[in-house]
């Protein structure tokens, strides 16, 4: 029976150098197992003379129980391995300073319009706004735009319900809906988003207009000149920013001129304008001989371009954040 003593160390020893849980699941059934050396031993027992089996038994249980012990001690030891291994591996350092949330910023468009706006109301224009969705008769008939004009075809307006409504083609219809519910004086700047049936790389299907009305007793052409001009200079931060007024046709003012602004050697022609015609006056009520008014149209998306140094009106609607970014 030195043989035990032997079995138990040969069992010690074997579970001692086992790191994996399956592999001391295979140890054990080597020595506890059905055909494990400790098993094999008990069958013997019954070979033994009567009076020396109780001794033997006492001495056998023993060598199971050290077996035993030594197998749970060593699941154990895997166990809380395996427990610390994963915790460092998912360790969090949570006196780490955090990364932050990102905080997003405005549009260079956006900001542009910001700046017009902000500029127009330190010299008493009012900001107002309006629907997206419009009438035939806002965003063409009461702005004297003839039946038959080519605005009005389906190539470069979007029509919604078979023409009931449409996507507005200018910002002008939100004058016209102030103008039938304010008496003059009036002094308004109407920004938004419009849209017409255009795409490359200097249209878009929706793009920005901000128009500004000016309408009350002797408001005359200088006036026009002196704001446009103050403008833009303060615009541009650029006092010597030369400005041409090039005569031009709009239905919705008469006379009425083209904005070009020097730029290098040459013109670039940035936003239309003229004096309020009389018919627009009369669609929405206003005494045309006690009153006048101007008017004028300015793009956003293109005062970006230039204020930025922006070459393609594109990048300004795809989203890309490496673009966007560089803006804020
Ligand atoms: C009312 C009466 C008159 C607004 C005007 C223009 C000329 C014009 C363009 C500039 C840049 C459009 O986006 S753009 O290409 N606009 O040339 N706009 S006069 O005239 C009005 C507006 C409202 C009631």
């Amino acid at each position: 029976m030195e043989k035990l003593d032997t079995i138990v160390q040969e069992a010690l020893q074997a579970f001692a150098g086992v790191t994996d849980a399956a592999q001391l699941e295979h140890a054990k059934a080597r020595y506890l197992g059905k055909a494990g050396a400790l098993t094999e031993l008990q069958k013997n027992l019954g070979k033994i003379s009567p009076a020396e089996r109780p001794a033997m038994g006492a001495r056998f249980n023993s060598a199971k129980d050290q077996i035993e012990t030594a197998l749970t001690a060593q699941r154990e030891k895997i166990q809380s391995a395996k427990l610390n291994a994963q915790l460092a591996l998912e360790a969090l350092d949570v006196t780490l300073p955090g990364r932050g949330v990102h905080a997003g910023g405005l549009h260079p468009v956006t900001r542009t319009l910001a700046r017009i706006t902000a500029l127009f109301h330190s010299i008493g224009f009012e900001v107002v706004d309006g629907p997206e969705i419009e009438t035939d008769f806002y965003n063409f008939t009461a702005l004297n735009q003839p039946e038959n004009h080519p605005a009005r075809s389906m190539h470069d307006t979007f029509y919604l319900d078979d023409g009931k409504h449409l996507l507005r083609t200018h910002t002008s219809p939100i004058q016209i809906r102030y103008m039938e519910t304010h008496e003059p004086p009036i002094k308004i700047i109407a920004p938004g988003r419009v849209y017409r049936v255009d795409s490359d790389a200097t249209h878009s299907p929706m793009f920005h207009q901000i128009e500004g009305l000016w309408v009350d007793e002797r408001v005359s052409f200088a006036d026009l000149k002196g704001v446009v001009v103050d403008f833009l200079r303060r615009f541009f931060e650029r006092d010597d920013l030369r400005v041409r007024f090039r005569p031009s046709f709009f239905p919705f003012t008469e006379p009425s001129a083209e904005i070009d602004m020097s730029f290098g050697d040459g013109w670039l022609e940035i936003g239309g304008c003229g004096m309020v015609h009389p018919n627009v006056l009369r669609n929405v009520k206003i005494d045309s001989e006690k009153y006048q008014g101007f008017a004028f149209g300015l793009g956003p998306d293109r005062l970006s371009m230039l204020r930025y140094g922006v070459n393609d009106l594109r990048l300004f609607y795809e989203n890309d954040l490496r673009f966007l970014k560089q803006f804020n």
